[in-house]
């Protein structure tokens, strides 16, 4: 049965964790996957999962099956946070939300609903993405394609390239956009920017699909969910996905929602029963703990301030580490200025270094990124920092 299965490639991202644990340099640094770590270089247990963990041990319940959709408190926080809970697409009833399986679910349960309501469709995603998305959506059985992004030699978006793209392209495409935080490249387009990508979503009859899934780690969670209000005001439908991996420190859990905005209420009600049918033939419905601690944390007063302060403080932290990583490259004696590292935003750096040269950074340093250059700022401290600095400079 099993002859003919070829050995599939490894993850490029989740393969070089395998590759740096079985690293036996004691000065090794993993800057390859996006994970917070604080300055002790450790993954934080937030103060507000804590605490709702401890209520949730003071008042044990049992576990019975949650609702296909899952937590209702959890949809409804979670719609709070992306829409507004007072806006009016949440009033009036049109947005289905549903819990998944990290923001990775998310991305799933709506590609598996789009694939069944515009098989034709074909799917853009930016060049580069988090690779797992044309991965994702080629598996929903969508044809991938991309819009440019990255500009290498300006050291920012191609805007005009992008544009022109997406103005280019067939009504109906799919179309999947990083919300704020872009991974793998750390460049996000302004808000006049948002505007013109609205305009030409909404002229070619696109069907735009936001990834969010670093809100709060850009300018905070209302500025970096504006985007989302843009969208709203130009009167499209719409999908979201969220995850609060990142945001939460819940990177086990598998804590996500997707959220489809309809056009009425009526019309919310039919998406959701079809979003259902998805879940059920995959895992027949979410599971309760990781849920329950966020929507405790979102829905109670005090726990919510703390996890924006808690949020805050990642979201600064990693903003001092790329002020840092600045200065000491130029101490460590490297010509080249990299001030764009202060310019980009969320947890990477496309730092333009080459394949060889990551690759000799891991190779004689232990300094982990991926091939494309990128490194995961948010697992830089001011024990390690040095030690990279130089390294980078070495290589460089
Ligand atoms: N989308 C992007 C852009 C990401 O970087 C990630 C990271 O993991 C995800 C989605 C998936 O989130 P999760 O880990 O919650 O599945
Ligand atoms: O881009 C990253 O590093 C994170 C984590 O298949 C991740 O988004 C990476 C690869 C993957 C799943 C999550």
């Amino acid at each position: 049965l099993f002859t003919a299965v070829e050995m599939a490639p490894r993850d490029p991202i989740l393969g070089l964790n395998e590759q740096f644990a079985a690293d036996p340099n004691p000065h090794k640094v993993n800057l390859g996957v996006g994970v917070y770590y604080d300055d002790n270089g450790k993954l934080p247990l937030l103060e507000c999962v804590q605490a709702a963990e401890k209520q949730m041990m003071e008042a044990p319940k049992a576990r019975g099956y949650l609702p296909i959709d899952g937590i209702a408190a959890y949809d409804s926080a979670v719609k709070g946070l992306v829409f507004g809970a007072d806006s009016e697409p949440v009033k009036s009833g049109r947005v289905a939300t549903i819990q998944a399986l990290g923001g990775t679910g998310g991305l799933k349960v709506g590609a598996d609903f789009l694939r069944k309501l515009k098989p034709a469709a074909k799917v853009l995603i930016s060049d580069p993405s988090w690779e797992n998305h044309r991965a994702l959506f080629t598996q929903a059985g969508f044809t991938v394609e991309t819009y440019p992004y990255y500009d290498a030699a300006s050291r920012g978006v191609n805007f005009d390239g992008m544009l022109a793209a997406l103005q280019a392209t067939p009504a109906g495409t799919v179309v999947v956009l990083h919300a704020c935080c872009h991974n793998p490249t750390g460049y996000d387009i302004t808000p006049e920017q948002w505007d013109q990508v609205i305009a030409a979503v909404k002229a070619r009859e696109l069907v735009p699909f936001l990834d969010m899934a670093y809100q709060g780690f850009g300018q905070g969670i209302a500025e970096d969910g504006a985007v989302i209000g843009k969208f709203v005001a130009a009167g499209l439908t719409f999908f979201v996905s969220t995850s609060f991996s990142k945001s939460f420190s819940l990177y086990g859990e598998r804590v996500g929602a997707l959220s489809v905005l309809c056009d009425s209420k009526e019309e919310a009600d039919r998406v959701l029963s079809q979003l259902k049918i998805m879940i059920r033939t995959n895992y027949s419905n979410p599971p309760i703990h990781g849920g329950t601690v966020v929507a405790t944390v979102l829905n109670t007063p005090e726990l919510r301030a703390l996890w924006e302060k808690e949020l805050g403080d990642m979201r600064l932290r990693i903003k001092q580490m790329r002020i840092a990583l600045v200065e000491k490259l130029k101490a460590a004696g490297v010509k080249e200025d990299m001030g764009f590292i202060t310019t980009q935003i969320g947890m990477f750096s496309y730092s333009g270094l080459t394949k060889d040269q990551m690759v000799r950074l891991r190779n004689e340093f232990g300094v982990y990124g991926t091939d494309t250059g990128r490194m995961c700022v948010a697992a830089l401290n001011s024990k390690n920092i040095d030690y990279v600095c130089a390294a980078i400079a070495k290589v460089l």
